[in-house]
């Protein structure tokens, strides 16, 4: 294969609520992500229950994370992303006895120097990781930042550059203070658009000397399958979610526009989780279907933080629902002057839609229950692979934004086995992100996409977002820990280890 484009950024991604922990260390507050157990771990018994599941999807929820909270006496779980009802009167807690995986994760907060040594040995030349928002402003609401909380990532971002390890940031990646989400519902009200502003700003203002390149939420979009962990709403009223969603777009570009007022050397981009729907048949209603899904599911997000303005199908949309958004004076210039310069994607996978989907058979993946795609190989845990896919989507974005794009998720979650020698072979590994690192390469050389970095997500095995679970590996580097907290956290290189070392060194030539 030829060498991708000099300069390119290769690395890797990870983000604070997954593998940090020092969950109260440092002054930190609990974040929305902490009070989270692990999928099928939940050591006080607590289950789930959702209303309308069809027989054959049981179990389906089994191994998702569950919210704990408290109703006056009442304790119980929901499931942050879909699937559940949230108790009306009930909120977040952490509940004595049961298990937090978060709280200590793979404890990142005291192996950054070894974890990020080890990113350096692979050749990374950016590393994708975020800011834990409680560690700045713990409760959401105080009126100076945690100088703590500062310094650690301070040390975090001086220990990458003495590697010559570009930082790529996330300021809010699934762990906003629980705080603003017991109080006011999270980002359905628009005091925690403001603390996200006044977070921005300081964190803006301390590194900018140090990090050139800033997401603002991790998959912004993702509140399609629910607002807990990305915008702290505690319900699933289809206004409060629309207009969290508003709140946190319109606090995203005032970072986007301070940091480009303030800082203009540096690049501010979204995040957006892309998965490009097929329509199921050639069917004229099949293909509608496909455009409006990826209108609703992903490009509202671009569209507004690339475009500056709410699209007018959204308008529509809106109006036929009966939602208002609390637009006020001045929101309209907000969102103009605060598009970004580039746009960064989460790829795992394609969906498929079709204009009645009820008897079509779902895959066993645990956020969208996706109608089935018969041409795609299907991960352990549900997830279609499909590398073309990721072709299209680079198509597809570039057409509409003609933004640079930068990769920072994409990989395979599987179980590994570490060996009595502490070697770990992964082969599928290594065969799915070569498949997409073709991918990406044919859509930068054959249809001239502005692709500027790859990083594969969790280059250092860490908590499942949707499971809370280890034993969904994505990394390069295994870490000894299982789902229900036991190990040693040490870490193990993987074979994928000196498999992407190489591929760094030849600039993607040697795959
Ligand atoms: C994305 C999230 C990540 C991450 C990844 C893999 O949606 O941004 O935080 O974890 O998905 O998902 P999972 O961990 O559920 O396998």
């Amino acid at each position: 294969m030829k060498a991708f484009p000099e300069g390119f950024l290769w690395g890797g991604a990870t983000a604070a609520n997954q593998y940090e922990g020092g969950y109260d260390e440092g002054g930190k507050g609990l974040s929305v992500s902490d009070v989270c157990t692990a999928g099928g771990v939940s050591r006080l018994g607590l289950s789930v229950e959702v209303p309308g599941l069809p027989p054959q999807y049981a179990g389906y929820f089994r191994n998702m994370r569950y919210v704990t909270w408290k109703d006056g006496e009442r304790v119980g779980a929901s499931i942050p992303f879909k699937g559940t009802t949230y108790p009306d009167s009930g909120r977040p807690v952490m509940l004595p006895g049961e298990f937090y995986p978060g709280k200590e994760a793979i404890d990142f907060y005291h192996h950054y120097k070894e974890d990020i040594a080890l990113f350096a040995e692979m050749g990374f030349r950016c590393y994708r990781t975020s800011i834990a928002w409680t560690r700045i402003f713990p409760q959401g609401t105080e009126a100076k930042p945690n100088e703590a909380g500062l310094r650690f990532y301070d040390d975090v971002f001086d220990e990458c550059l003495k590697y010559g390890i570009e930082p790529v940031v996330t300021l809010s990646h699934y762990e906003m203070p629980l705080a603003l989400c017991v109080d006011g519902n999270g980002f359905a009200s628009r005091r925690a658009a403001d603390c996200f502003v006044k977070y921005a700003k300081a964190v803006l203002d301390r590194y900018h000397e140090k990090v050139k390149y800033w997401l603002t939420f991790n998959e912004i979009n993702s509140i399609v399958h629910g607002g807990y962990v990305n915008a702290g709403v505690f319900s699933k009223d289809a206004s409060l979610l629309e207009t969290a969603s508003y709140h946190q777009m319109l606090a995203a570009a005032e970072a986007v526009r301070y940091a480009h007022e303030r800082y203009p050397e540096l690049k501010m981009g979204c995040m957006l989780s892309c998965d490009p729907p097929y329509p199921h048949t050639c069917r004229p209603e099949d293909n509608l279907e496909a455009v409006k899904a990826f209108q609703h599911n992903v490009c509202y997000y671009g569209d507004v933080m690339v475009r500056g303005y709410l699209p007018e199908y959204k308008q529509r949309e809106l109006a036929r629902a009966g939602v208002r958004l609390p637009v006020q004076p001045g929101d309209t210039a907000v969102l103009a002057a605060g598009t970004v310069d580039f746009i960064a994607i989460s790829y795992y996978q394609t969906s498929v839609a079709a204009a009645a989907d009820e008897s079509l058979k779902k895959t066993g993946g645990n956020l969208a229950m996706r109608i089935e795609n018969p041409y795609l190989e299907t991960s352990e845990w549900g997830w279609q692979i499909d590398p073309a896919g990721l072709r299209y989507a680079l198509n597809v974005l570039y057409d509409r934004y003609h933004k640079p794009i930068m990769i920072v998720e994409n990989g395979l979650g599987a179980k590994d086995v570490l060996e009595p020698d502490g070697s770990v072979h992964d082969p599928y590994r290594i065969d799915y992100l070569r498949r997409h690192i073709e991918a990406m390469g044919q859509a930068i050389r054959e249809d001239g996409v502005d692709v500027i970095g790859y990083t594969p997500w969790g280059c250092i095995d860490l908590l499942s977002c949707s499971t809370g679970q280890m034993s969904k590996r994505y990394g390069f580097i295994y870490v000894d820990l299982d789902d229900e907290g036991r190990g040693s956290r040490k870490r193990y290189k993987k074979d994928s280890f000196a498999w992407y070392q190489r591929v760094i060194a030849s600039n993607g030539a040697e795959l």
